[in-house]
């Protein structure tokens, strides 16, 4: 049977999903539970409902659209998540929860009953907006940490509740969703790649053999606040420069020791923040990752020691906390052979590649085996107002998961 997505639905779908959440710089803006946000779960629900898919919602604001098979479950789930960084980009997720919808629709209308039903997913607040990554994914699968949770510390500053406030969302449901979960036979996760090895090589199809690993941390030096026309250059304790210091020698580090190793400075806050005062304080974060776990630790180990020095030569005080971690990822060795085997069918070109970026995939990877088909991000730009596809490679990346949603449905 001639089975294809059709590209042109898919593609008028994401151009009007990636227009809720504009904003003034040329992006999206849509993180979780923002207005954008909840317009851009309505407008998911509306298309699901169209597709006559049984919608429902967990108890941490997952959105899934089943297309029932002949059995309750296992279910095989499909998707990704909708929400985006501030000022990203609009295919970023979205790829993934659409060529999903456009993939379940394609099988109705060929009038395909599937043994195993279908999930479309969209999981809440992946890019960790609010309060770590994966909120969603991680609720699903019952590997949330309570007590980060429970301690309610929000990115925005605002409390967890607060952001909860009006959608119908609390604390609990959040903890309950994993007890609302059916059980998962497969997961399968289209996403652009973030990087720019596909683009590069001009290849369409990347299938992702592992998801590197990442620890996030929030930190703070901490010198002396005082006049910045009054004290002289050698007598300050100035926490800004302690922090260019270490963003300058451990990006360095990483640099120099280790080609797959990743270090990014992405907030910093100054602290009073008034131009003619030496920062007595700096805020920042420090995302660290890598594909290999020990490697991860070692890189942890080196730069945490480098604050520490850099805090003792300047008389600053240096402080840490560990926010999120997610350990280094396999994808299932079953489905990546799968997929090869369907790639090489549908005779498109592909490469195996590692993820430099995080996805829900790892965290679905804890509970059910895990699988991951890239397109090209092209230049390797993401996580940005320049982030872009080119359709033909998302129409092969939606073929190839439609292939192996119709074989996994019917003879997993
Ligand atoms: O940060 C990541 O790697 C993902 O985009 N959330
Ligand atoms: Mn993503
Ligand atoms: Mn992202």
């Amino acid at each position: 049977m001639n089975l294809a997505i059709n590209i042109q639905r898919l593609q008028r779908d994401l151009e009007e999903l990636g227009r809720i959440g504009s904003d003034l710089k040329g992006g999206v803006s849509r993180p979780s539970f923002s207005q954008a946000d909840l317009e851009a779960r309505a407008w998911l629900k509306k298309r699901l409902h169209e597709a006559s898919l049984e919608i429902r919602e967990d108890g941490a604001g997952n959105i899934f659209g089943r297309l029932r098979g002949k059995l309750e479950e296992p279910v095989i789930l499909v998707g990704s998540h909708l929400d985006t960084v501030i000022n990203g980009g609009r295919f970023d997720g979205t790829c993934g929860v659409v060529s999903a919808l456009e993939c379940l629709r394609t099988i109705q209308e060929k009038g395909i009953v599937p043994y195993y039903p279908l999930e479309v997913v969209a999981f809440t607040d992946e890019e960790g907006n609010i309060i770590g990554d994966f909120l969603g994914s991680r609720a699903f699968t019952g590997t949330l940490n309570e007590e980060i949770l429970r301690r309610g510390q929000t990115n925005f500053g605002q409390p967890l509740q607060n952001i909860l406030e009006g959608t119908g969302i609390s604390l609990e449901s959040i903890l309950r969703a994993k007890n609302e979960a059916p059980k998962v036979l497969a997961y399968l996760e289209l996403h652009i790649e973030q990087g720019e090895l596909l683009d590069l090589e001009a290849v369409p199809i990347g299938l992702v053999t592992k998801i590197t690993g990442k620890r996030l941390y929030q930190a703070t030096f901490s010198g002396q606040v005082s006049h910045a026309g009054t004290t002289p250059m050698e007598l300050r304790r100035d926490a800004f420069i302690g922090l260019a210091e270490l963003a300058v020698r451990a990006t360095r580090l990483v640099a120099a020791e280790d080609e797959d190793g990743r270090l990014t400075i992405g907030r910093v806050q100054l602290h009073p923040g008034s131009f003619s005062s030496i920062p007595g304080q700096a805020d920042f974060t420090l995302d660290l990752r890598h594909p290999e776990r020990e490697n991860l630790i070692d890189l942890e180990k080196k730069i945490i020691g480098l604050a520490q020095e850099i805090a003792i030569t300047r008389g600053l005080s240096f402080y840490y906390q560990l926010v999120d971690s997610t350990e280094p990822t396999p994808m299932s060795s079953r489905l990546l052979a799968l997929l090869e085997e369907e790639v090489r069918n549908l005779n498109y070109p592909y490469l195996k590649l590692i993820s430099g970026a995080g996805h829900d995939a790892q965290i679905l990877a804890k509970i059910t085996e895990a699988a991951m088909i890239f397109i090209p991000s092209i230049n390797g730009l993401s996580h940005s107002p320049e982030e872009a596809i080119r359709w033909e490679d998302l129409e092969k990346g939606a073929n190839l998961l439609l292939q192996v949603l119709v074989r996994l449905a019917t003879s997993f």
